[in-house]
């Protein structure tokens, strides 16, 4: 059986605070009035709800190891508790943001629906994978992966009751910019990931064998995918705050997906993060509909 069979529920996430660009949290209403539903099915596919941070602000001086501290959490647990109040487990989810700082609280709650039986495929140019006590810039958006694989040693800076996720069930995409302790965590912790240069020496087609059976070694697992647009390559998605060269292109894409679709229903979820339509428009918004035509159909 497809996932495409499913009722297909969208939440935005209108938020910003993860980063210091304005712009990524419009991201959803204007998806919302560019009926996007109706291009990924006009029949089962539904916004249920826009989720908004508390308000517009960035720190000038960086007063606690995440800028923005309360503001993010208060963000990460409306989304955390919007997703346990609108998502079945029969039907697929779909997380449109706002920045990636939403992806902690996405991937926790919906591992938390699918009974802690989620595995994760993190598709991005960075690693996400920075602590409160590594991160050069104290932008959330560059934490989530970290937090929700329990990698913050520091006392817990917010805690919305989110689920870890095993290390086992993730692996990433696309990489190509990791800081320095950032890539010493990930490597020490073991994460699983294929940098850009992985992807052209053995191509997607193989990425996705390994990765699979890695994450996925006895095919029970539920699959959601964490998309940063900024995977792709930015000639592609240039309205995306944190660029960098040398990105993932469509056809990429469509080799990717045909391993996402031979896993049928057992794909649950997708975040699309970090498209910035006032960074750029046209190509930016063009892609993100062709994004979804190679996911829905
Ligand atoms: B994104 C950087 N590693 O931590 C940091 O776009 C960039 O969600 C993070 O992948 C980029 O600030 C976060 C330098
Ligand atoms: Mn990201
Ligand atoms: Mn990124
Ligand atoms: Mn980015």
């Amino acid at each position: 059986v497809s996932y495409l069979t499913k009722n297909i529920k969208i939440l935005g996430s209108a938020v910003s605070i993860g980063q210091p660009k304005k712009g990524v949290e419009h991201t959803p209403a204007v998806l919302k009035i560019e009926k996007i539903e109706k291009l990924i099915d006009p029949v089962k596919a539904e916004w249920v709800d826009i989720v908004n941070q508390p308000q517009y602000k960035i720190e000038r001086l960086r007063q606690s190891p995440i800028r923005n501290l309360l503001e993010n959490a208060k963000a990460n647990k409306r989304i955390h508790d919007a997703i346990l109040k609108y998502a079945d487990p029969n039907d697929f989810f779909l997380n449109i943001g706002g920045d990636h700082s939403i992806g902690s609280s996405t991937v926790t709650a919906l591992n938390r629906v699918h009974n802690e039986n989620l595995a994760v495929i993190w598709i991005d140019a960075h690693g996400d994978c920075n602590t409160p006590l590594t991160s050069p810039s104290g932008n959330y958006h560059g934490m989530p992966l970290a937090h929700a694989l329990g990698f913050f040693k520091e006392p817990v800076y917010f805690d919305w009751g989110q689920t870890i996720i095993p290390i086992t069930s993730v692996a990433m995409i696309g990489i190509r910019d990791l800081d320095i302790e950032e890539k010493i965590i990930m490597d020490k912790e073991g994460v699983l990931y294929f940098t850009m240069n992985q992807v052209r020496n053995i191509g997607m087609d193989k990425v996705m064998g390994e990765i699979m059976h890695k994450i996925d070694p006895y095919g029970e697992k539920m699959i959601h995918v964490s998309l940063d647009v900024d995977g792709f390559d930015p000639t592609l998605f240039p309205g995306t705050g944190t660029p960098v060269p040398g990105g993932l292109n469509f056809n990429d894409y469509k080799i990717f997906m045909k391993h996402i679709r031979s896993i049928g229903e057992r794909f649950v979820s997708l975040d699309i993060v970090e498209v910035n339509l006032e960074i750029e428009r046209n190509i930016t918004l063009m892609n993100v509909k062709e994004l979804l035509k190679h996911t829905f159909h």
